[in-house]
């Protein structure tokens, strides 16, 4: 058995982390993949996301899995209903029922590909798929009376309740529906809220928020790194930061990366961009880091737009990234 010890401090406007964690490493490393596709695109602006995952298969992704060592258990793809859906009378959000339905399903399939001993990569489609991904991986260890981790990358909160947002656009409440905030009907799937725990959840890479958004993540009880602290500290000691702050008695870690958090001159191909991002060697650092935690169960990478990418460069990015969670090296 072997622990690792994080011991960080770091003052934070209006936040103080002292966090100390030793963790003990799972025995023995999953080396099965099940991918899910999720060709979404209601809870965003855009269309294009719908085409996110074409483009990621174009790039080879299963294959290059394998290529790595892992067995790609299955591959999914989610039924997406066609809809031109718009605000309803129960709900200043768009899309709730269709993105409900498409919740269930991404639950179930994350939920079953982590009970067969697999690492569910749920390839998006807009964020709001989280929705999904997150609640199936909350199921997954509520039965087991177990603690997860959240670690959000994102240049948005994404933290928006139908009451603060102005746009209406679901892809930018999951955060706050899986911490219990928002439509009844997302919150409340399968009959539990919240699906993560706030002192359980960090926001890495935040630079373009909502006014709303901004007393929410400070009333919320994540813990929030931003651009700056990533500019300030550099990214590998504020990933080691965001490790520590979810506490050490976790069974696993949860990943929801939004290709956004990227700079777009490194990543055009996304749905709302946002520049002064991560560049290209800092975001493969955060997920090497992940991955060499050895507490990575569960991922999702999402908002690949390929109507706005050049040459699909931003789904092969999406590619490489996904093979550093996997503890892709250089050595
Ligand atoms: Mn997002």
């Amino acid at each position: 058995m072997v622990a690792r010890n994080i011991k960080t401090s770091l003052g934070h406007k209006g936040t103080d982390i002292e966090t100390s964690a030793t963790r003990e490493l799972p025995e023995k490393r999953i080396d099965s993949v099940s991918l899910i596709y999720v060709p979404l695109h209601l809870g965003g602006p855009h269309k294009g996301t719908s085409m996110g995952p074409a483009a990621i298969r174009v790039q080879e992704l299963a294959e290059r899995i394998g290529k790595l060592g892992f067995k790609v258990a299955s591959e999914k793809e989610i039924n997406i209903p066609h809809s031109v859906c718009w605000w309803d009378q129960n709900s200043t959000a768009k899309c709730v029922p269709e993105i409900t339905e498409v919740s269930v399903q991404v639950a179930e399939a994350v939920e079953s590909a982590m009970d067969a001993g697999t690492i569910p990569i749920t390839i998006g489609g807009d964020h709001s798929l989280a929705i999904g991904s997150i609640a199936g991986v909350s199921n997954y260890y509520r039965k087991r009376s177990e603690e997860f981790g959240l670690v959000w990358f994102d240049a948005h909160g994404d933290i928006n309740t139908p009451d603060t947002s102005s746009s209406g656009n679901v892809h930018g409440m999951p955060l706050a529906v899986s911490l219990g905030h928002g439509d009844k009907r997302l919150t409340e799937l399968f009959g539990y809220t919240p699906k993560v725990k706030p002192n359980r959840s960090v926001l890495v890479g935040i630079r373009d928020l909502d006014q709303p958004e901004r007393d929410i993540i400070n009333q919320s009880g994540i813990t929030p790194f931003t651009i700056r602290d990533i500019d300030h500290l550099g990214l590998g000691r504020v990933t080691d930061l965001a490790l520590g702050a979810m506490g050490h008695d976790v069974s696993g870690l949860h990943l929801s990366f939004d290709i956004d958090v990227i700079d777009p001159d490194t990543a055009p191909g996304v749905s709302t961009a946002a520049r002064g991002g991560l560049n290209y060697r800092e975001s493969h650092l955060a997920l090497t880091l992940l991955a060499e935690s050895q507490m990575l169960r569960s991922i999702d990478i999402v908002e690949l737009n390929p109507a706005f990418d050049m040459r699909n460069k931003t789904a092969e990015l999406a590619v490489e990234l996904v093979l550093s969670c996997l503890g892709k090296r250089i050595l």
